[in-house]
């Protein structure tokens, strides 16, 4: 795609903290400084800052057909039903098939994001299910053609905000968590909602890494996540769900940062307790359980103020609430959100 790549070395990565503890590793280890483990993160420490405005290119209008390697989904409607929440910002374009496929967060491949596209091609998450249990009156556990019949497909076009400073427009299809929430009957303990990533090392090979917490975890409040923003995501243009995106199944909960939007989900269990998750395990003063979009809550080590949209030369203003504030401050009434950043 000549014109349209994104270097990883123009944001600051959230793997970037890392970069202190493995120097320290590898003096013990004693090997020498500069080996392949520091290149994943080789962004400088305030990268970001430097607000290196480099012009790219626009995003192709791309109609899902043109979209290339793009697999149909199996059994599902040619064009997904158009969601009656209108969730799209004003006049914004979606970005390329291409962009959302070849810039990826996704740890458990690679930490580089043009190298997650490459290593996750062939990943064939078809006989995959997962399991929702825990706090339920209904334990189900559903593959994905079982979660399309049961559930339905239809498309959502939600911004897309990473804490590393980036964002995209991006039309998933999919369908409301809540939907599923409701068929579980959750008991009147269950206060929060864990998901589990998949986690083969045959598949993936940075589960070698021994920095992080594998496999990953993510949470929500369950009345957050029975908010009807939040989006089991099966598809993606119309497509398949590529594996780089979190195949077969992940979530999109779009007023939160990226991170709390959980690949390739194999498991879910309503539980009591608020549940540990990777990044807040790694890192709590970075990565906070609530992980709301908030610009006025910096980032220990960047500001949150703007983002640099994929495509776009300029940087924006970031929106409380990555701008679904009407939708989702119910929830954090009388709630201090520095505190519970
Ligand atoms: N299992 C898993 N889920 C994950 C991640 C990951 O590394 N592993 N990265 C998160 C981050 S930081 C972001 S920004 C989004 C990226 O989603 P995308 O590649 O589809 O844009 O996925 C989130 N979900
Ligand atoms: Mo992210």
């Amino acid at each position: 795609m000549p014109g349209q790549k994104i270097r990883s070395s123009e944001i600051t990565p959230e793997s970037e903290y890392l970069l202190r503890s493995r120097r320290r590793m590898l003096k013990l280890s004693g090997l020498a400084l500069g080996s392949a483990l520091l290149t994943a993160c080789g962004g400088q420490v305030g990268g970001l800052l430097a607000s290196r405005n480099q012009p790219t290119a626009q995003p192709q209008a791309q109609s899902p057909g043109q979209a290339a390697g793009a697999t149909a989904i199996p059994g599902a409607p040619a064009a997904p039903a158009v969601s009656a929440v209108k969730t799209d910002e004003q006049g914004a374009r979606a970005n390329s098939f291409n962009d959302i496929t070849n810039y990826n967060n996704f740890y458990e491949f690679s930490e580089d994001k043009e190298g997650v596209a490459p290593l996750a091609q062939g990943f064939q998450p078809n006989t995959w299910s997962v399991t929702v249990g825990g706090l339920v009156g209904k334990p189900m556990t559903l593959d994905l053609d079982a979660l399309r019949k049961k559930y339905g497909q239809e498309e959502r076009i939600y911004r897309h905000r990473c804490v590393e400073g980036w964002s995209m427009v991006i039309p998933w299809n999919g369908f409301s968590l809540a939907k599923l929430l409701k068929d579980v009957q959750p008991t009147a303990k269950a206060k929060y909602v864990r998901f589990e990533s998949l986690a083969d090392p045959k598949i993936m090979p940075n589960l070698s890494s021994p920095f992080y917490p594998w496999p990953y975890t993510e949470g929500l409040r369950v009345d957050e996540a029975m908010n009807d923003l939040a989006f089991m995501v099966t598809g993606l243009y119309g497509h398949a769900l590529p594996g780089q995106n979190g195949a077969p199944v992940r979530l999109a909960v779009p007023w939160k940062y990226g991170f709390k939007s959980v690949k390739s989900i194999v498991k879910i269990d309503l539980v009591e307790a608020q549940p540990k998750t990777l990044w807040n395990t790694l890192n709590a003063p970075e990565y906070g359980f609530y992980s709301n979009v908030n610009p006025n809550r910096p980032h220990p080590r960047w500001s949150q103020d703007t983002e640099r949209r994929i495509g776009e030369a300029d940087r924006r203003p970031t929106l409380l609430f990555n701008g679904y504030d009407k939708q989702v401050t119910g929830l954090y009434t009388g709630m201090d959100l520095i505190a519970n950043y």
